[in-house]
């Protein structure tokens, strides 16, 4: 029995011997993530690591026989490269591990973040000056700040309405001057950018543009709020790193907006993925919106849809909405006329 009790208290020793030399090694690997990330190498390097691997087998000498000593070793390599890849998504200027406190995004007396709810309405594209002034009145009406409005269309068909482009942008500024709402229009590229950019006041970039990278740096040059939305077939991580090329530019006013995913679901246009808003919120100190027009492509669940995103503690919401959707050019089947956004935005705020 002794004999077991001393046998037993060397296996403790070396289990703090073990304990002990991991951890050295996570540190020096974490030290050499560093090192990789700042000269741009990849984190995992397969080469390397068959070199250790074999240069540690070479040394084996039992009993624990060369299959299972390899085994034990990938599985140090696997936990290695994830915590590199935590202390990577951790150090990233978006993280809250990074900056704790909420971003506030302040524009013309207003706030997108922390504990406000910020609500995005307009018509999927600006058609003319009467269409756009119907819609300003209504906002205001109802002492609403901001508007959006296409400009330029990313249509899925190079032969639908393209809209129209810097004649749109003027008149959102024409209407935006005089109700002193605040606008929200797309570019889609670094020449639409410069063109509008005086003329807007949230810039925002489309879910076909997430990972337009120069786009990207290109708008995280400026010092004007981005509405970021997530790529349709794009992960959460994905979309945070599009976020951290705009905000590692310079420009920290960078507002996520989570507009569904393609999924293999066809009841709705695009999947809401409800999670990525709490997920975002956690992992990131960036105000996160909702599109649910986009999200649902369908108007008869998109009350619910909202208020289940304000529920999941989202800082807005946006939505299409048109004086007459059955004439707009585009996406006429999702946008509100005036009495269903009266009924769905009263929802939303009793
Ligand atoms: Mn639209």
């Amino acid at each position: 029995m002794d004999r077991i009790k001393e046998l037993r208290q060397r296996i403790d020793k070396v289990n703090q011997q073990i304990l002990k030399l991991l951890n050295e090694r996570a540190q020096i690997a974490l030290e050499i993530g560093l090192e990789k990330r700042k000269s741009g190498h990849a984190m995992y390097d397969p080469i390397r690591e068959k070199e250790i691997l074999d240069s540690i087998l070479k040394e084996n000498q039992g009993p624990f026989s060369n299959e299972v000593i390899a085994y034990l070793f990938k599985e140090i390599f696997k936990a290695t490269l994830a915590l590199q890849k935590d202390e990577f998504i951790n150090n990233l200027k978006i993280s809250r591990k990074y900056q704790n406190e909420d971003t506030l995004i302040k524009i013309k007396g207003e706030i997108i973040g922390g504990s406000n709810t910020t609500y995005i309405f307009g018509p999927c594209s600006i058609e003319s000056v009467e269409q756009l002034e119907e819609v300003a009145k209504l906002l205001v009406n109802k002492g609403l700040k901001f508007i959006r409005g296409g400009a330029y269309k990313p249509r899925t068909s190079p032969y639908d309405f393209q809209g129209l482009g810097f004649t749109g942008v003027k008149i959102m500024t024409e209407i935006t001057d005089k109700s002193n709402l605040i606008s929200v229009i797309e570019v889609l590229n670094e020449k639409q950018l410069e063109e509008a950019y005086d003329y807007i006041d949230i810039i925002q970039i489309g879910s076909r543009n997430m990972d337009n990278f120069s786009l990207l740096r290109s708008v995280g040059q400026t010092n004007k709020p981005v509405i970021l939305k997530r790529g349709y077939s794009s992960t959460i991580e994905e979309f945070k790193l599009a976020a951290e090329y705009i905000v590692s530019e310079g420009n920290q006013q960078v507002i996520l907006c989570e507009r569904g995913i393609r999924t293999f679901e066809t009841a709705t246009r695009n999947t809401l993925d409800i999670s990525a808003i709490p997920i975002l919120k956690k992992e990131t100190h960036l105000p996160v919106i909702v599109d649910v027009s986009h999200a649902a492509g369908r108007k008869d669940i998109m009350t619910l849809l909202a208020k289940a995103s304000l529920a999941a503690n989202c800082n807005g919401i946006m939505a299409e909405i048109h004086p007459n959707p059955f004439v707009a050019l585009s996406d006429s089947h999702q946008q509100m006329n005036f009495a269903e956004f009266e009924s769905f935005y009263q929802a939303l705020i009793e």
